[in-house]
């Protein structure tokens, strides 16, 4: 009989450090859900013998490709493409494409692993993954951009399928990417099907799919106060990024009365100390959604704000942080000056936004955080029920849709809660969705044997 022999945290991560050398986000991503888990199943034999972590923590399969593409001046560039497909225990595999220079296989990894934790949460039948590329689409023409992404899909399309894996939009990648990349599948493959989510409405996208993800963010904000017997209206908040994520979030914390005071983009942060107002927030969408546009214009377009160049939003004092540009956008010393100016709650739109050692600032200062997983879980759990009405080929209305992305958020809220009480009375929402997302993955692993 084998004798069983548990490795303990400490050796786990260093066979992870060792298997993948320089992926540093990657490590991040694995260590913060392990230290979670560890604690979790110290007691529960059968996860240690299936080497269950072990297993979710190495991906299916990674994917990388040669994207090639002729840009207008006729040159030929050339791209690298991914799909890293983490784990189908629950569904298909099931995450965005991110269009960013900075795109590296440790990012995918990290995020693919996080979003394999984050969809288990949603309670819908989704896996993880997670793909893109190190195209960089600012700047570009419209036929560049299309030129780009039909060179992506024309490699990726032999990956992916409505049963298989569903990629959608994320840092770079919205509806335009989308369309050019599903017109091309569709061409490809002779098939009308569901392979992305986030469509357009003409053409098979779900209502509220662009709102989700920042409007969700703000409803975990929302159930976390009201756990505390606080509410949203009257907070002061800092939002950084002013993309899909920031900027919806940003208007449903304006729609519920809270008075948001800084946005920013990758030039630097907006400071409005009168507060965003919606139409403020609408001139952000359309100024930033071609791509092109500047943060920096707004000060000239709503005098009293002031630019702060190459600076993040952090300094400025809040009651509630939301930080939804990318990973590693607050650091602990961001986290401390946040706790110092009296923060009552941080949450995650952005995946992976704060550092490790930022979160333990934020736990050890007993105050309230929201973590990426669960809280920007609205996005892909609208992209699940994009997948449905794909299925039974029937549209929702926006006040069903609207409905259920309250309810999934509600019930995200609720499944954190069952394992995030600490001993002092602390609600850690972060151990809370590491385990809760963890738990019926691990489960659904273990009903397929050894695999
Ligand atoms: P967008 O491309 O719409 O917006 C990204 C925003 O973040 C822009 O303001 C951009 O500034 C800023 N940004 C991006 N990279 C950097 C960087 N390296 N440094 C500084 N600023 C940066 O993306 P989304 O809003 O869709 O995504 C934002 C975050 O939310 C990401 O972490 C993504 O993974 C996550 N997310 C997205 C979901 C979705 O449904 N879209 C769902 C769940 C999570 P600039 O314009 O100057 O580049
Ligand atoms: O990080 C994320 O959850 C997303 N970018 C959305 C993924 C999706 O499939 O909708």
């Amino acid at each position: 009989m084998a004798v069983s022999d548990h490795v303990n945290l400490e050796q786990f991560m260093d066979g992870v450090l060792r298997r993948n050398p320089g992926e540093t986000e990657f490590h991040q991503a694995v260590y913060e859900v392990a230290v979670d888990i560890f604690d979790f199943i110290e007691d529960k034999e059968v996860y240690h013998a299936a080497q269950i972590l072990r297993r979710i923590a190495e991906p299916d399969r990674v994917v990388s490709f040669r994207v090639c593409w002729e840009d207008d001046c006729g040159n030929v560039r050339v791209q690298r493409g991914y799909r890293v497909q983490n784990n189908n225990a629950i569904g298909p595999y099931k995450g965005g494409l991110r269009f960013h220079r900075s795109v590296n296989q440790s990012i995918l990894k990290f995020l693919a692993f996080e979003q394999t934790f984050k969809n288990s949460l949603t309670g819908l039948a989704m896996g993880g993954g997670k793909g893109g590329s190190d195209f960089n689409p600012k700047g570009k023409s419209d036929n560049e951009v299309m030129r780009f992404c039909q060179s992506f899909m024309t490699e990726l399309y032999r990956h992916v399928g409505e049963h298989t894996d569903v990629p959608a939009g994320d840092i770079g990648v919205g509806a335009r990417e989308i369309g050019y990349m599903f017109g091309q599948y569709k061409r490809i493959t002779n098939r009308y099907v569901g392979v992305l989510t986030g469509k357009g409405l003409e053409w098979g996208g779900s209502l509220v799919r662009k709102e989700s993800t920042g409007y969700g963010v703000v409803y975990f904000l929302e159930d976390m106060l009201k756990h505390s017997n606080d509410v949203v209206e009257g907070k002061v908040v800092a939002v950084s990024g002013s993309g899909n994520v920031a900027t919806h979030a940003a208007e449903k914390a304006v729609q519920l009365g809270a008075k948001v005071v800084t946005m920013s983009d990758s030039g630097g942060f907006v400071h409005d100390p009168d507060g965003f107002t919606l139409e403020k927030v609408h001139w952000v969408m359309a100024h930033k959604g071609h791509r092109s546009g500047q943060l920096a214009d707004y000060v000239a377009e709503f005098p009293g704000a002031t630019f702060h160049e190459g600076e993040r939003p952090w300094k400025v004092p809040c009651d509630v942080a939301l930080p939804c540009a990318t990973q590693n956008e607050l650091s602990k010393a961001d986290a401390e000056l946040l706790v110092k100016n009296g923060v009552k709650a941080v949450v995650e739109g952005a995946n992976m936004p704060t550092t490790n050692d930022g979160v333990k600032v934020f736990r050890d200062a007993r105050v309230l955080f929201g973590p990426a997983k669960a809280a920007n879980a609205g996005g892909v759990a609208v992209s699940g029920l994009e997948m449905s009405q794909n299925s039974t080929r029937l549209m929702l209305r926006e006040e069903e849709l609207q409905g259920l992305l309250r309810d999934i958020m509600l019930n995200i809220h609720s499944n954190c809660l069952e394992y995030a009480k600490r001993p002092d009375g602390y609600v850690d929402y972060a151990k809370g969705a590491n385990i809760a997302g963890f738990k019926k993955v691990a489960d659904a692993m273990l009903a397929f044997g050894i695999q």
